[in-house]
């Protein structure tokens, strides 16, 4: 079945000359190998405008069937960070003491995380992801979304990419199980919770485990090996 019913539009992003595609690329990079989650916050407030950009550019996210299956719930109320806090603690104790296998939390040990979650109550914001697995179309009937986890996982890579460009940072945070922000958010059951980002200033005094990245060689598979550039040839074809 084709049928289109989006008017098209040309779609002629601006053509950039070889070496700028380099440097954009390599300052692009640069930037982003700078982000590191943080555990220690500060309390400095950040204004809801950067929020909402945040946001605005989370959603330009692609979708299945352009369905923008995500909803983020932005939170600076203390007694609503307090009870996330007090509920997420009580899973993540769970999860840490009786749930996650051994293997987990050894693989946890060199990160040094732990069930407490002082940080729910001392950053300014908390973003709560929800997938919408299903819609209502016109009628109040149910509509189904694809891919959905998809959609939300990239719009959440570039919410992570926004914050970082304004010098904000966050935390991917997944207590387990969730269901609990359904509750505390009042969300509908159409909605599920699907991750939890604090979002503000490290605090002071904030340190981030010295990890290292993974080469792109070890993340890589050329398939074929493409030919080798020839040096000052550009790509012009
Ligand atoms: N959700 C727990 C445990 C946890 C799991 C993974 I995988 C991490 O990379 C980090 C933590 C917590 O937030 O502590």
């Amino acid at each position: 079945m084709t049928r289109k019913t989006y008017p098209f539009i040309p779609y002629r992003p601006k053509r950039l000359q070889d070496a700028d595609m380099k440097r954009r690329a390599d300052e692009f990079y640069a930037h982003m190998d700078q982000r590191r989650s943080v555990r220690d916050f500060s309390s400095e407030w950040v204004p809801r405008e950067l929020i909402e950009s945040a946001i605005r550019t989370a959603s330009t996210a692609p979708s299945g069937a352009h369905r923008q299956p995500w909803r983020f719930v932005a939170i600076c109320d203390a007694d609503i960070k307090r009870r996330i806090r007090i509920a997420a603690e009580a899973e993540e104790k769970k999860s840490y003491e009786e749930r996650m296998p051994d293997d987990w939390l050894e693989a946890l040990a060199p990160i040094g995380t732990t069930w407490e979650k002082p940080f729910l109550e001392t950053v300014p914001w908390i973003v709560v992801v929800f997938e919408e697995l299903f819609g209502y179309d016109g009628n109040g009937d149910k509509q189904k979304n694809y891919y959905v986890p998809q959609s939300v996982g990239l719009a959440c890579g570039l919410f992570i990419a926004a914050l970082h460009t304004m010098g904000l940072s966050t935390l991917t945070h997944t207590p387990s199980p969730m269901k609990f922000l359904s509750e505390i958010l009042g969300r509908p059951r159409n909605e599920k919770p699907y991750i939890l980002f604090p979002v503000g200033y490290p605090a002071e005094d904030a340190e981030v485990p010295d990890l290292r990245r993974k080469e792109l060689e070890e993340v890589t598979i050329w398939n074929p090996e493409p030919p080798a550039q020839v040096a000052g040839e550009g790509s012009d074809h």
